[in-house]
């Protein structure tokens, strides 16, 4: 299996509730390594940008404002098939229906503030690790 790059995010929902490192520790238990990271407040345009494809669903602007309304982090996390990978261990975007044991089924109750987001496609993945890193902010380990 080939070694994949995804990029996430632990939303306002999560960090504000000090979720931080039970998320991060997920992701690493899982085999994920953590090669970038870091700490932002988006704006509105970010998020809007972020989201563009989802423009005309009737909950966009929730969601902007939900994305906007606190700090987030933002990470690539590397491995093993890491887009499904990284997917699995959140579970289901309503954690309503998200596996037991998954992230979204821990720490979430809300479709609409689920605590993290992580790419779906290896190609969505490339693009939306652009949108948020610089080539020389991604670390792959040395050692
Ligand atoms: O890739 P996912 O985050 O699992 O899901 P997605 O790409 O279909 O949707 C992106 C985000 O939009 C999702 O994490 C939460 C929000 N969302 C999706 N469907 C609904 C929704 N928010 C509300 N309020 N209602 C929805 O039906």
């Amino acid at each position: 299996m080939a070694i994949q790059r995804t990029f996430s995010i632990i939303k306002p929902d999560a960090v504000a509730k000090n979720l931080i490192g039970a998320i991060y520790n997920r992701f690493e238990s899982a085999g994920l390594t953590i090669v970038a990271s870091k700490m932002i407040h988006m704006s509105q345009e970010q998020a809007e940008g972020f989201y563009a494809e989802h423009k005309e669903r009737p909950f966009f602007a929730s969601l902007v404002e939900f994305m906007t309304s606190g700090p987030v982090m933002v990470q690539v996390l590397e491995g093993e098939n890491a887009v499904l990978a990284n997917r699995e261990i959140m579970g289901a975007t309503n954690p309503a229906e998200a596996a037991r044991g998954t992230i979204r089924s821990c720490f979430a109750t809300e479709v609409s503030e689920n605590a993290v987001h992580g790419s779906d496609a290896v190609e969505s993945a490339a693009r939306e690790i652009a949108y948020f890193f610089s080539d020389d902010e991604i670390c792959p380990r040395t050692r």
